[in-house]
């Protein structure tokens, strides 16, 4: 193919997939999972990738490929379904970039540009780390009441402490906030005695200051004595330090969360209570799998676990499981309308995003109706039980 040949090729793929429909596949009732993946690295524009000169790209080459876009944060922006997604090069740095669709399932396209995310202010960053981050990743995006839109997110560096170990890494807190999620502000790094990845932002003030989801961990990889999702209360945004923090969402042995477990998007107040999404992880002999959970919380005290159904809401399925990193659902981004249609926008396996729709009315039902984790299998067995004989009084009532 010639240079201009290949090119118009590759223009023609592009806008098909960009503008291809999507459509639900009938589920569990819970909620539809759509059949196309919405954002791929594919949907990455072509002026990111490829370099458009003849002269100095004779073959119509990929210059800086792009191997996943996931991890999305997500908010209804002027209107839009916009998504803070994550893109990641052949090099393995991610960076941030807005895709936007006009309904939530198909259509998504990227903004001109990615964001250009400022680094940390000198001399602020956490545990006494002033480096520039190396990676930086999974957004979490919360409207907040004070008016402006936060973005937290994953700041990831070498860990200086170990010289020898080239995967030594530390895990961070990063804070910025904007009012049109393309000039950020960038706020100093959460200040923590321990290392923090999935921290999200509750959108309102809690007993006036500000409520931040946090995830201790021991070590980059290992929660460890973690034990769970955390909860602080912070004054000042522009100084975040986590001082007195509790576990609100605990990990408990064989469970899918056994390992690790996060916050996932901005919880959601519905009118029995905040609506989280979580993710859970548990170790097996093809790694760790990452799925995802529900669980709520009270209206009077964000950080009082009220429900949480037990198990797995949405485990990867068919090719949900083969990408970057197998074996992984996770979730940072949903967007619920207010005529309490919900968008679930999960990634699979570190390389694409997908949409789940379903009801802010199916999910609280969800939550308030399903069994917790008795925690033993003779537990599990007397719900399956008491299900069992609750379906036989119905179907007798019909027979009679
Ligand atoms: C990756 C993340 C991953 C983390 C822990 C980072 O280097 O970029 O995707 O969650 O390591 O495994
Ligand atoms: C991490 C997360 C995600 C990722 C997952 C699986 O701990 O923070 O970035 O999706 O591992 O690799």
């Amino acid at each position: 193919m010639t240079f201009n040949e290949r090119k118009e090729w590759v223009e023609r793929q592009h806008e098909a997939l960009l503008t291809r429909t999507n459509r639900p596949i009938e589920g569990n009732g819970i909620y539809n999972r759509w059949e196309n993946p919405v954002v791929t690295a594919d949907h990455v524009p072509l002026t990111w990738r490829y370099d458009f000169n003849p002269a100095t790209n004779p073959h119509f080459m990929e210059r800086l490929p792009v191997e996943g876009a996931f991890n999305s944060g997500a908010i209804k922006f002027n209107g839009r379904y916009c998504l803070v997604v994550r893109v990641e090069g052949a090099d393995r740095k991610s960076f941030f970039a807005v895709a936007e669709s006009p309904n939530g399932v198909d259509n998504f396209r990227f903004w001109d540009r990615p964001i250009v995310m400022p680094e940390a202010p000198e001399g602020t960053c956490a545990a006494g780390l002033d480096a520039p981050a190396t990676n930086v990743y999974d957004m979490r995006l919360t409207r907040h009441e004070d008016g402006w839109i936060y973005g937290l997110f994953c700041v990831e560096r070498h860990d200086d402490s170990q010289p020898g170990d080239l995967s030594a890494a530390t895990a961070t807190c990063g804070i910025a906030r904007t009012h049109d999620l393309v000039n950020w502000e960038r706020l100093p790094d959460l200040r923590s005695s321990s290392q923090q990845r999935n921290v999200v932002l509750h959108p309102e003030f809690v007993d006036g200051r500000y409520a931040l989801y946090t995830r201790p961990q021991d070590g980059f990889i290992e929660a460890g004595s973690g034990g769970g999702i955390g909860w602080t209360l912070v004054d000042d945004i522009a100084h975040a330090s986590v001082t007195d923090e509790k576990i609100i969402n605990l990990r408990h042995y064989h469970t899918i969360k056994e390992v690790k477990n996060g916050e996932g998007p901005q919880p959601y107040k519905t009118d029995r209570g905040w609506l989280h999404l979580a993710h859970g992880v548990r170790g097996c002999a093809s790694g760790l799998r990452y799925v995802l959970y529900l669980y709520m919380t009270a209206l009077d005290d964000p950080s009082r676990i009220i429900a949480e159904p037990a198990g797995a809401f949405m485990t990867p399925q068919g090719d949900e499981y083969v990408g970057d990193v197998m074996n992984v659902l996770f979730c940072n981004g949903w967007i619920i309308d207010d005529d309490g249609r919900v968008f679930i926008y999960y990634a699979s396996s570190d390389t694409r995003m997908h949409v789940a729709t379903s009801t802010v009315e199916q999910l609280v039902d969800y939550c308030l109706n399903t069994p917790s984790d008795g925690l033993r299998t003779a537990l599990s067995v007397e719900q399956r039980i008491a299900l069992i004989e609750r379906n036989e009084l119905v179907k007798e009532e019909k027979r009679s």
